[in-house]
């Protein structure tokens, strides 16, 4: 393309969240000064229209975000003072039940926006969405927004970013008021005050400080370029030397230090009120990333999965990651990310996640949330989405000229599971279609068969995800599901090491099926990665090599089910050292039944204990309320770890997930309907013994009666 802008000139950034920081907001006034639309729209907005980036039904009638939504736009300074440049821009959603999409942004992201609310500063979620931002080393800016609320105040912000975040902030802006009474902002490098006139803030006014701020911009600007120094050296000898530093030289300083994640710039701002934003968007370009300045690897499979580093090249053979599904009116939509090369469409590429299968790109397009504008070729640093392409989530493409995966982006567990079945008939032909849909879009939305009992299990984040899929099943499949009772997703786990010992024998007519195995299981350390791990210790061929991995997958199909619950046991180290075989009669299968059924029975030695997952709870709520938020949080078996008093009280606790069916509900009479939570998953912990005794029995019962029923 001959228009095409030089990879220095573009930018690729997430705006991620703790729930309703305005996020969708921000992006709203991003688009409008941006030129990509003309008109703003609210979020939960009387005019029913909302907010761009909010496309869904579902989005608008909530007023949260359920989808993260990709769109660009050009940008050349709040003053025209840069060159045009292209930013990528993908809008979060903050509720965690949702997260896999924060995860696979910030995934294919070159840098972000953290969002603050300028009241509440540093919230669950956004402690959540910064380990997210640590996982990919995606460096960011903090936004501290609405700054005209009650409450709001800049310093303190910043100072949790310091306390809660570990980050090294450095505030570059001064806010002239706050609360109703926020005018605008100082620039700390400048000195000069910049105020948003016009209906929406779109004509920018830059003066002098006013008289009494001028004090304090000064002062800003000094503090600046002692906490760069801190962490540039460039900069640090200028400043050891006393020597003056140009705007420029300290920019500089700020970007690179900002690359190299060593500190955060902090700028403020209310999106609602269209103050701040032009410039926080000035602060994207010359402060984060853009895609030749972030190092990306990919694992060589020709090399026994050897690290290589991906270059930002169009010129080298094309790599690109599919990072996110979606269906349209017309059709399905697969987003990419092209980290090297380009690809044109009708090309043919190769996924090389999936058995290098090779497909031909028919379409593409830049996407702008729920519109699209069709393009011919997308280069090294552009996320576009490909028409007619099947994939699944995080999944690596090539040319095929390199045999080259990236990572995948990380997929946390699910925490709950719901059984579910089509309500009539007509439901019950788009039934699988739409689960089989969402399971490919979504890796943390799972769905499996229950054996004993035949049903269709679905898993997810919380109890909203699995709500929000069962209503999407309606709306665009038109089909009507009857869910049982929500359900925790429990975990087995071993407390001690026990023997195995086993041998499968069987002789029907013919050749007999024969396998013998020794080894023991064993708890893995507490801090393990895999929930799984098989070890082969085996010497001098006593199980002959080709039978080895079907040993590996007896275990691996034993710690599907516990004996306790029929839940998966994890945490565990299967060691296989001795056993037997038989000229004849051994065979896979025989090995694979051998240590199916020699795990089982060293299960039972190996003092087997239920987990639970525990979720990390955040109450806000009048402090009136303080009493009986506690009270509700300790009858639920919850220990609370931290309670900050002010106006409202925010009390942070660790709750069963088992116990916070209802919560809602609960909380909103205990509080006049002034309290509200977020709730994500902390950990997983051991259930205490009572309980457990209860549960295995209720599994027992059940497995009884499933069994009955058969006969
Ligand atoms: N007073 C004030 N309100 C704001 C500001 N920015 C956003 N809001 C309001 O905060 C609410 C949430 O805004 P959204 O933009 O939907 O927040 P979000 O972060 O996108 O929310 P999720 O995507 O659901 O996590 C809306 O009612 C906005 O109007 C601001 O600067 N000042
Ligand atoms: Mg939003």
């Amino acid at each position: 393309m001959a228009s095409r802008i030089p990879l220095e000139r573009i930018r690729n950034i997430g705006i991620s969240a703790h729930i309703d920081s305005g996020k969708t907001t921000l992006t709203e006034r991003i688009l409008f000064y941006t030129g990509r639309i003309h008109r703003i729209h609210e979020v939960r907005g009387k005019d029913g229209v909302g907010a761009k980036m909010d496309s869904m039904e579902l989005e608008r009638e909530k007023g949260i975000t359920i989808q993260s939504a990709a769109t660009y736009c050009v940008w050349k300074g709040s003053l025209e003072q840069f060159p045009d440049h292209n930013v990528n821009i993908i809008d979060t959603p903050g509720h965690v039940d949702f997260t896999i999409e924060v995860e696979r942004a910030l995934r294919v992201l070159d840098g972000a926006i953290l969002v603050l609310d300028s009241g509440k500063g540093v919230q669950s979620q956004s402690i959540t969405v910064d380990r997210q931002m640590k996982r990919y080393r995606v460096p960011r800016i903090a936004f501290v927004n609405k700054m005209d609320n009650p409450g709001a105040n800049y310093e303190h912000v910043a100072d949790m970013l310091k306390e809660k975040l570990g980050h090294h902030p450095v505030k570059l802006q001064v806010p002239m008021g706050a609360e109703d009474k926020f005018l605008g902002v100082i620039d700390a490098i400048t000195g000069r005050a910049y105020f948003f006139d016009g209906d929406d803030g779109e004509k920018i006014r830059v003066e002098d400080p006013p008289a009494e701020y001028a004090a304090k911009a000064k002062e800003a600007r000094q503090e600046v370029i002692t906490q760069v120094a801190e962490v540039d050296d460039e900069l640090a000898e200028k400043y050891l030397a006393e020597e003056p530093v140009s705007d420029e030289e300290l920019r500089a300083a700020i970007r690179r230090a900002t690359l190299a994640l060593k500190m955060t710039p902090v700028m403020c701002g209310s999106a609602f009120r269209n103050k701040g934003v032009q410039l926080l968007l000035d602060g994207v370009i010359m402060y984060l990333p853009n895609p030749t300045e972030v190092v990306n690897e990919g694992h060589d499979q020709d090399k026994g999965e050897e690290k290589v580093v991906i270059e930002s090249d169009a010129t080298k053979p094309f790599i690109g990651l599919a990072f996110k599904l979606q269906q349209d009116k017309y059709g399905q939509l697969t987003y990419f990310r092209v980290y090297q090369g380009s690809v044109t469409s009708g090309d043919t590429i190769y996924n090389i996640s999936n058995e290098n299968r090779k497909v031909r790109v028919p379409r593409m397009f830049r996407m702008h949330s729920d519109d699209r504008e069709e393009i011919q070729t997308a280069e090294a640093g552009d996320i576009v989405a490909f028409y007619g392409v099947e994939a699944s989530s995080g999944e690596t493409f090539t040319d095929g000229k390199v045999n080259v995966t990236l990572t995948s982006m990380h997929v946390p567990a699910a925490v709950i599971s719901l059984a579910v079945a089509p309500k009539d008939r007509a439901s019950e032909a788009n039934f699988s279609k739409a689960l089989n849909r969402f399971t490919k879009e979504d890796p943390t939305f799972r769905v499996h068969q229950d054996e004993e009992s035949q049903q269709t299990i679905i898993s997810g984040m919380g109890e909203l995800h699995l709500d929000i899929y069962m209503e999407r099943m309606r709306r665009e499949y038109s089909c009507d599901v009857v869910a049982g009772k929500p359900q925790v997703a429990y975990r087995e786990t071993i407390s001690q090491r026990a023997e195995i010992n086993y041998t499968h024998k069987k002789q029907t007519g013919g050749s007999g099926q024969y396998g013998k195995i020794g080894g023991y299981i064993e708890p893995l350390p507490p801090d393990a990665v895999e929930t799984y791990e098989f070890v082969d210790e085996i010497v001098g061929g006593v199980i002959p090599k080709e039978f080895i991995p079907a040993c590996d997958k007896g275990f691996r199909e034993a710690v599907k089910k516990g004996s306790l619950i029929g839940f998966p046991i994890v945490g565990v180290r299967a060691v296989l050292n001795d056993g037997a075989f038989h000229a004849v009669d051994s065979s896979e299968q025989a090995f694979r039944t051998a240590s199916l059924m020699g795990f089982r029975e060293a299960y039972a030695e190996a003092k087997p204990t239920i987990l639970e997952p525990i979720m990390k709870v955040e109450v806000e709520a009048p402090s009136e309320f303080q009493g009986s938020v506690v009270g509700q949080i300790n009858q639920r078996r919850g220990v609370i770890l931290e309670t900050v008093t002010g106006e409202n009280v925010t009390i942070t606790a660790e709750v069963p997930l088992n116990t916070m069916f209802g919560y809602s509900t609960d909380l909103r009479s205990a509080t006049q309907g002034k309290g509200n939570f977020t709730m994500e998953f902390a950990k997983y912990s051991t259930v205490p013994r009572q309980e457990q005794e209860e549960m295995v029995k209720k599994y027992r019962e059940k497995l009884a009666k499933e069994a009955a029923a058969r006969k």
